[in-house]
């Protein structure tokens, strides 16, 4: 079948919630993709951070295929002997005594606003549902109606209110307007230390920091969602630690799951997520046998391939060339780690058209809004296949 008759199909059947590259993959291994009619392609969107390790990765598939055969879901009715060594692994890593399991980003979002409005009546002492959260202008933190409902975009909730109250949004990267917003009944901040989806933004230096300690001056939780920028993509294992950071509550999500599979988390210690009483809060899949398989590998190797060095190394010779790069038609290169954006003029016509011509020289990049090019590969890149990239990416970005 040839990759139009994939995408008739797509098109009649499925909703039109996206407007993908017309490229249809098939396989995968590594950093590289190959589509139906046999083209080969290096991934630099790794799904949107979600494929640290690289496509299909043999440790991963194989702990995913040995539990597979044994168990891989019991609901949270009853026990399982991989959560344990999670919850375990994952306090090992990230150095919070606790975790909460759910399977989707914005699930784990949704669970830290849960956390937030809890902790905010339990130990503050705000007046019931009085609770606020206050939020960043140009965030992204999922799709669900809550969450929409404290976006800037217009495109992702004009048509989705009523909203949710109880959310205040202030201009991103500015420390006086975190401040001001704080009231007597606000229980939380939540940022994106890098906002992935706005354009690839990096707040001012120390702005996390400064923001942090604003909110342990007034008493109010700083949380981070890192599902995008965490378990390396940065450079480091969370952006937070760039400004060195220690987040409240930490949120994590896409390469958690290794490409294989959903797993999100919620991670903060104990005098904050211990507050959750049976009950209150769960989910059919969260913290099941085989997610929590897939995630334990997943972290294992994030640790023995150094793939947070990795991404700090590559991410820093990647950007130097791309640097390099004298085109009319950037604006700026900003990033950290293997998470970098390219900035192209608004006369350049939009993003989305180089984007189209790296998929012809074999690289997949996507857009975000509508002149940025996101270059995310998998944390998995050796420098030789960042030289392979290089001359292409210069081509495309010279071109007219
Ligand atoms: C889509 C963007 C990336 C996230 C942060 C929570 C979530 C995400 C910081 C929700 C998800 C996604 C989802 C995907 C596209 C994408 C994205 F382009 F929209 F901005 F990555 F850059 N917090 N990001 O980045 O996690 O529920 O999806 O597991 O919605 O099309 P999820």
């Amino acid at each position: 079948m040839k990759t139009s008759e994939f995408i008739e199909i797509e098109e009649k059947f499925g909703a039109h919630n996206y407007h993908p590259l017309d490229v249809v993959i098939t396989g995968g291994k590594g950093v590289w993709v190959t589509d139906v009619e046999g083209n080969k392609y290096l991934d630099f969107l790794s799904s949107y951070s979600a494929l640290n390790q690289g496509h299909v990765h043999p440790k991963i598939l194989k702990a995913l295929v040995d539990q597979a055969k044994k168990i891989t879901l019991t609901s949270r009715a009853f026990r399982n002997d991989q959560l344990p060594f999670f919850y375990k692994e994952l306090a090992e890593m990230t150095g919070y005594e606790m975790s909460l399991p759910m399977n989707s980003g914005a699930e784990a979002v949704e669970t830290a606003l849960k956390l937030a409005r809890k902790w905010g009546y339990q130990v503050k002492g705000i007046k019931r549902h009085q609770a606020e959260i206050i939020v960043a202008d140009g965030n992204f933190h999922g799709r669900t109606i809550s969450i929409v409902s404290f976006s800037s975009e217009p495109h992702y909730k004009d048509d989705f209110g009523p909203f949710t109250p109880g959310f205040i949004s202030v201009p991103y990267g500015d420390v006086k307007a975190v401040e001001k917003a704080i009231t007597k009944n606000t229980a939380a901040v939540m940022l994106e230390p890098i906002q992935g989806e706005g354009g690839v933004l990096i707040p001012p230096a120390g702005y996390l920091a400064e923001v942090k300690k604003i909110c342990e001056a007034h008493n109010v939780l700083f949380m981070a969602d890192e599902i995008q920028t965490g378990l390396g993509r940065t450079g480091k294992l969370f952006a937070s630690m760039h400004d060195g950071v220690r987040p409240d509550v930490t949120i994590i999500g896409k390469a958690l799951g290794g490409g294989f599979y959903p797993v999100s988390a919620v991670l903060a210690d104990k005098a904050i997520l211990g507050l959750f009483t049976p009950g209150e809060h769960g989910s059919t899949f969260g913290g099941n046998p085989l997610g929590a398989a897939v995630a334990r590998a997943a972290m294992q190797v994030i640790r023995e391939e150094k793939l947070v060095e990795n991404a700090a190394a590559m991410g820093e010779y990647f950007m130097s060339e791309l640097r390099k790069i004298k085109s009319a038609h950037i604006k700026e290169i900003r990033g950290k780690g293997l998470l970098i954006g390219v900035e192209l003029i608004p006369e350049a016509k939009g993003a989305r058209r180089f984007c189209e011509a790296l998929k012809d020289k074999g690289i997949l990049a996507k857009e975000t809004h509508d002149n940025v090019i996101r270059f995310a590969p998998p944390l998995v890149i050796d420098k030789k296949t960042i030289d392979w990239a290089l001359p292409r990416i210069k081509e495309v970005l010279m071109m007219a």
